[in-house]
Formats: C-alpha cells, sequence, structure tokens
C-alpha cells in the first residue's frame, strides 16, 4: 500500500508544473474541493469568528467570504459573532490577523486573499511572506488563523476555486468553527484568554498559561 503511494508520488508531485487549461482545470479544482476534509456536527453557537478581507480581486474575495459565512450560518455561528474588516492586499493580512488576535474579540480568524502569479518574482515573495505571517501570528499568539489565501498560477484557477461549486470558502468557515471550539477547549471557554505572566491580565478568568510548577527552565 505504502510503495503504491510513494509510487504515485513523483508524478503528483510533477503535475502541478504541467499546466491545466479549460474544462481540464475546472475539472481538476472541482475534484480537489470534493476530497476536501470532513466536518462532523460543529455547534458554533458560542463561536466568535473574525473575517479579515483582502480587497485585490474582489469579485473572487467576496464569494469566498460569501460561502465561509454560510457555512458559519449553518454551524449556528451568530451574525453577532462575525468580526469583519479588510486590508488593501495579502501581504497586509498577517499583521491585521495580529491586531485581531491580540484583540481578543475572536476564537478564531480567517484572512482571505487571491494571490495570481505575474512576470515576476513577486508573487513568490509575496505567498512564502504571508503564509508564513499568518502561521507565525496564530502560534504566537494562540488564537487559530486558518490559512483562506488562494495562491494560483492564473486567474483562472483562481476563479475556480472561488466563484461556484469549487468554492474553498464553505469549507474554510467550517474549519474556522472547529477550530474556534477547538480553542475554547483549551482555554476554558470562549471568553477566556490565556495569560501570558506579564503584567496583570485584566481579567478575573484569565488562566495561567502554566502553572509554576509545570514552568520549565525557570
Ligand atoms: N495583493 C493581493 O492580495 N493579490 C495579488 O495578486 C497582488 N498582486 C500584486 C502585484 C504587484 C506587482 C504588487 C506591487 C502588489 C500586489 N498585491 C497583491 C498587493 C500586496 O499584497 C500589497 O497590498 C501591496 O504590495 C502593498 O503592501
Amino acid at each position: 500500500m505504502l510503495a503504491v503511494t510513494l509510487a504515485a508520488l513523483p508524478s503528483l508531485l510533477l503535475s502541478p508544473s504541467v499546466p491545466a487549461t479549460g474544462s481540464r482545470a475546472r475539472a481538476a479544482a472541482v475534484r480537489m474541493a470534493g476530497d476536501g476534509p470532513s466536518f462532523g456536527d460543529l455547534d458554533g453557537s458560542t463561536a466568535r469568528i473574525g473575517i479579515i478581507k483582502a480587497r485585490w480581486h474582489p469579485e473572487m474575495s467576496d464569494s469566498l467570504i460569501a460561502g465561509a459565512k454560510e457555512a458559519l450560518a449553518a454551524c449556528g455561528v451568530k451574525e453577532e459573532n462575525i468580526v469583519e474588516t479588510e486590508v488593501p492586499g495579502s501581504y497586509e493580512l498577517p499583521l491585521a490577523a495580529r491586531y485581531m488576535a491580540l484583540s481578543g474579540s475572536v476564537d478564531a480568524i480567517l484572512p482571505v486573499g487571491i494571490l495570481i502569479k505575474g512576470d515576476t518574482y513577486h508573487f513568490e515573495a509575496i505567498s512564502d511572506s504571508v503564509s508564513s505571517g499568518l502561521m507565525s501570528v496564530g502560534m504566537q499568539t494562540g488564537v487559530p488563523i486558518l490559512f483562506g489565501v488562494l495562491t494560483c498560477m492564473s486567474e483562472e484557477q483562481a476563479r475556480v476555486r472561488s466563484i461556484g461549486p469549487g468554492n474553498h470558502g464553505p469549507d474554510w468557515g467550517r474549519a474556522a468553527v472547529e477550530m474556534a471550539l477547538l480553542r475554547q477547549s483549551a482555554v476554558g471557554g470562549p471568553k477566556s484568554k490565556f495569560f501570558m505572566g506579564f503584567g496583570d491580565s485584566g481579567e478575573d478568568d484569565a488562566k495561567p498559561m502554566t502553572r509554576p510548577a509545570e514552568r520549565i527552565g525557570f
């Protein structure tokens, strides 16, 4: 079984470099969406979700966000528990996500952006820094940050992943609810914050990240 999987790897890894166009690209995109994760019953009634939109390619980002919000509603997320803001482009998403995470107002954040490859190295530079920036915000703040950024080789690739049946927004919305609930279970409730140990937490229910006896090294 493993041998078969490994044998298939080279062609899987190589396939993105063969440009898929027209109906072949569309079929591939729809298949990719169909292969996404399954989500169990998600009770999002206490979840607070932030959405940050990058304003480039607005038709597509609006469609992704509409798809995500439909999924949030289907999970029972209350409209008043959805916080929305926007930034000029995807490059600005990580810092905005950090501000939102530090505000303590949300349990998970969905940054949404679309990066389309042009003629220069710009796309690679931005894609890498946005992706590692978002991961770093999640790791540093403890607030789950989803990866709602399409990094596409062409506008057509972006369209099939954002508009119509290949829209990734609904899966991102469900993933945001699941991660919000995971965070709540980790920190002990919808509005709990980790207290990192500097100064005053300002909240009666803030929990220390570690009890003194669990601290390592000092
Ligand atoms: N932002 C996006 O969200 N998607 C893009 O496809 C995109 N393409 C860009 C191409 C060029 C040549 C430049 C200069 C910027 C682009 N941006 C794009 C904007 C970028 O994320 C950022 O907002 C600006 O560079 C300002 O910091």
